[in-house]
C-alpha cells in the first residue's frame, strides 16, 4: 500500500483530503474535551502504526544479514582446514556488522526521510483536530499529515504572530465592532494580502455586521470561510482540486521564477514527493546558466534517487537538456519529468527568451503530455515578488503558484494576493529547508494555521 502524497491518500483506497469540499468547521466540532480524547487515540494509534513498522523494518533487516551469514559459511566449509580460520573470522565481523546494524538502526530511523512521531502536544493535538474537521475517521489518519500539519503551523508562526495575535487580542470575547473591522483591513493589508482580497473580505465583513450583531467566535467562523473563499476561487476555476501526476501519462511540470525563490529546492522536495509516491520521475537540469546549478539539482537528485539529465558544458542550451530529458522520458515511460530553469540571465529578456524556447520544445515534442508550468514564489517578498514574477506569465504559460519560504516571512497574506490578483490556483507550500517541508496546498488547512491558538 502506497501512500500518494499528491492526493493525499492511499492508492487502494478512497480516503482522502478534499479541502474545497469541507463543510464542517473546527469551531463547530466536538468540545475540546472531546478533541483531547481524539487527538490521545490517534496518537496512541500511530504510536502502535510505528512500532509495529519498526519492528517489522529490524527484522527485515537483521534476517538480511543472517542470509549473508549463512551464504559465507557455506561457501567457505567446502575449503580446507586452514581456512576455517578465515570463515570465523569473517563470521565474527558479519556478528560485528550485525550489532553496528542494530545500533545504526535507531539512527537511520531518526535521519530517514520519513516522518517520526514526536511527543503529544499542543501542535499534535491541534493537526489531529484538523483533520477530524475535515472527516478523518482514527483508521483514516497517516503520520506524514500529521508531521505536515505541525511543520504548517510552525512555518505560519510569524504572519500569525503579525497579523492573527493583535487581531485575536482586539477581537476579545465581545461581539464584532465596525473598529475591529476597520484594524483588521490595516493587518490584511501588512501581511500583504493585496487591496482586492482586503476589499472583498471587508465587504462581506462588514455586510454581515450591518445584519446582525456578530459574536466574536461567529466573527472568527466568517472570516476563516472569506479568506477560504479568496483562496479557493482559483482552485475551483482549475477544475482540478489537488495537483497529482495522471498516470498512464508523461507529466512535464517547470519550475518557473524569478532567482532564489526556491525552485531548485521545489523541484527536490517535489521529486522525493513523487518518488515517495511511486511515480517514475526524472529531473531535466535545464538552469545552465550556473555551473554550480547543475551540481545543486543533482544533490537532489540523489537524495531520493531520480534520475538527472544534465549538460555540464559551459554555456549549454536549456531548450537542449530539456529535448535530451524529453527524449529519455519517453524511452522510459516515465510519470514525472521536473524541470529546473534559471532564475537570472545577464537580462531578462534573455531569461524570458529561454523560457519560451524550452516551452516550444516542450510543446512540440511532448505535445499529449500534461504540461504544468508553475511559478515558484518566495512569501518573504510579499507583493513585491509577485509583481516581478507576473512577468513569467505570458512567456512561461503559467498553470500554478508554488508558495516558498512561508517559514520565514510575515507576508503568509501573499496567498491570497496570488489567488485574487494573479487568479493562478496555489499548488504545494514551502515551509522549510528540508527535503519534507513541501506538501500540497488545502486552503483550509492553511487558513486554520494562519488563525490556530483560538
Ligand atoms: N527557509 C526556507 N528556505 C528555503 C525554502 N525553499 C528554499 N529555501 C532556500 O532558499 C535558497 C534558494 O533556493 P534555491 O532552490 O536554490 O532557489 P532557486 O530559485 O533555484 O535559485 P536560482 O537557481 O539561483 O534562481 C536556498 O538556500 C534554499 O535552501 C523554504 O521553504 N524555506
Ligand atoms: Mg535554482
Amino acid at each position: 500500500m502506497v501512500y500518494d502524497e499528491f492526493s493525499r491518500k492511499d492508492n487502494d483506497s478512497s480516503r482522502s483530503v478534499e479541502n474545497q469540499d469541507i463543510e464542517q468547521d473546527i469551531n463547530q466540532s466536538d468540545s475540546s474535551k472531546d478533541s483531547l480524547d481524539w487527538a490521545k487515540q490517534v496518537y496512541a494509534r500511530l504510536k502502535e502504526q510505528q512500532q509495529k513498522q519498526k519492528t517489522e523494518e529490524f527484522r527485515e533487516s537483521t534476517e538480511l544479514l543472517k542470509d549473508q551469514s549463512q551464504a559465507l559459511e557455506s561457501s567457505f566449509v567446502d575449503q580446507n582446514d586452514n581456512e576455517l580460520k578465515d570463515v570465523n573470522e569473517i563470521k565474527e565481523s558479519v556478528i560485528l556488522d550485525k550489532e553496528i546494524a542494530s545500533s545504526n538502526f535507531v539512527d537511520n530511523v531518526e535521519k530517514s526521510d520519513k516522518p517520526i512521531l514526536g511527543e503529544f502536544n499542543d501542535t499534535f493535538a491541534w493537526s489531529a483536530e484538523i483533520l477530524a474537521a475535515q472527516g478523518r475517521q482514527l483508521d483514516q489518519l497517516a503520520i506524514e499529515e500529521i508531521d505536515w500539519l505541525g511543520r504548517l503551523r510552525k512555518g505560519l508562526e510569524k504572519t500569525r504572530r503579525s497579523f492573527v495575535t493583535g487581531l485575536l487580542e482586539k477581537l476579545g470575547d465581545d461581539p464584532l465592532t465596525p473598529e475591529v473591522v476597520d484594524d483588521l483591513e490595516t493587518m490584511l493589508l501588512r501581511a500583504d494580502a493585496g487591496v482586492e482580497a482586503t476589499d472583498q473580505i471587508l465587504d462581506a465583513l462588514r455586510h454581515r455586521l450591518n445584519e446582525a450583531v456578530m459574536p466574536a467566535d461567529e466573527g472568527l467562523c466568517f472570516l476563516k470561510e472569506q479568506l477560504c473563499s479568496v483562496i479557493d476561487a482559483p482552485i475551483k476555476a482549475s477544475g482540478n482540486n489537488l495537483l497529482t501526476p495522471k498516470r498512464g501519462l508523461l507529466n512535464i511540470w517547470l519550475m518557473v521564477g524569478v532567482n532564489g525563490v526556491g525552485k531548485t529546492t521545489t523541484l527536490g522536495k517535489i521529486a522525493n514527493l513523487a518518488v515517495r509516491s511511486n511515480y517514475s520521475t526524472l529531473i531535466a537540469a535545464a538552469d545552465t546558466f550556473r555551473a554550480a546549478a547543475v551540481e545543486q539539482v543533482q544533490v537532489w537528485g540523489e537524495r531520493s534517487g531520480v534520475q538527472v539529465i544534465a549538460n555540464t558544458t559551459t554555456n549549454a542550451d536549456p531548450a537542449a537538456v530539456v529535448f535530451d530529458a524529453i527524449g529519455s522520458a519517453k524511452a522510459k515511460g516515465t510519470d514525472l519529468l521536473l524541470v529546473d530553469t534559471a532564475g537570472r540571465l545577464q537580462t531578462k529578456n534573455n531569461l524570458m527568451d529561454e523560457l519560451q524556447k524550452v516551452r516550444r520544445i516542450v510543446d512540440k515534442l511532448a505535445p499529449d503530455a500534461n504540461v504544468e508550468s508553475l511559478l515558484v514564489l518566495d512569501a518573504s517578498q510579499g507583493q513585491n515578488g509577485l509583481r516581478q514574477a507576473m512577468a513569467f506569465g505570458e512567456f512561461a504559460g503559467l498553470t500554478g503558484v508554488v508558495i516558498t519560504k512561508l517559514d520565514g516571512s510575515s507576508r503568509g497574506g501573499v496567498a491570497l494576493a496570488v489567488s485574487s490578483e494573479a487568479k493562478l490556483p496555489i499548488r504545494f507550500i514551502g515551509a522549510g529547508e528540508g527535503i519534507r517541508d513541501l506538501r500540497p496546498f488545502n486552503s483550509f488547512e492553511f487558513v486554520e494555521a494562519l488563525l490556530a491558538n483560538r
